[in-house]
């Protein structure tokens, strides 16, 4: 092998340790747990930008808050939409706007701003 095949093959192998951290580490902080106390669980969601985290994992059958804390002044996400639930909060009016989630049932409700274009989920299990 050459002194150019090493540099490729090492270069090559450095890229594929970045995408491989970057998607773990992408995965881990997008998934969030609820924290539970007595009877009941709540999460929050950090709305900049996006939804940190997007993904929140519930516990079936246990009544569940997600309190939405907004730090964005776009118009693109002042609402969020739970369109299985039938939700569409202003998320302008108060510094956190909690959203009651159904968890009788395991499925997934996924909700979005109201253009669609910034997206998260709920995950009951
Ligand atoms: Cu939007």
């Amino acid at each position: 092998m050459g002194t150019t095949q090493i540099i490729a093959v090492l270069v090559a192998a450095v890229l594929a340790g970045f995408i491989g951290w970057w998607f773990l580490g992408k995965h881990e902080e997008a998934t969030g747990m609820a924290t539970r106390n007595n009877n009941e669980q709540s999460a929050t969601v950090v709305v900049k930008g996006g939804y940190s985290p997007s993904t929140i994992v519930l516990k079936k059958g246990v009544p569940a808050k997600l309190n939405f804390d907004m730090q964005d002044s776009t118009a693109c996400l002042s609402h969020v939409v739970f369109d299985k639930l039938g939700v569409n909060e202003d998320l302008t009016k108060r510094d956190v706007t909690t959203v009651e989630i159904p968890t009788d049932k395991t499925g997934t409700i996924d909700f979005a701003c109201g253009m669609n274009m910034f997206h998260g989920k709920v995950v009951v299990k």
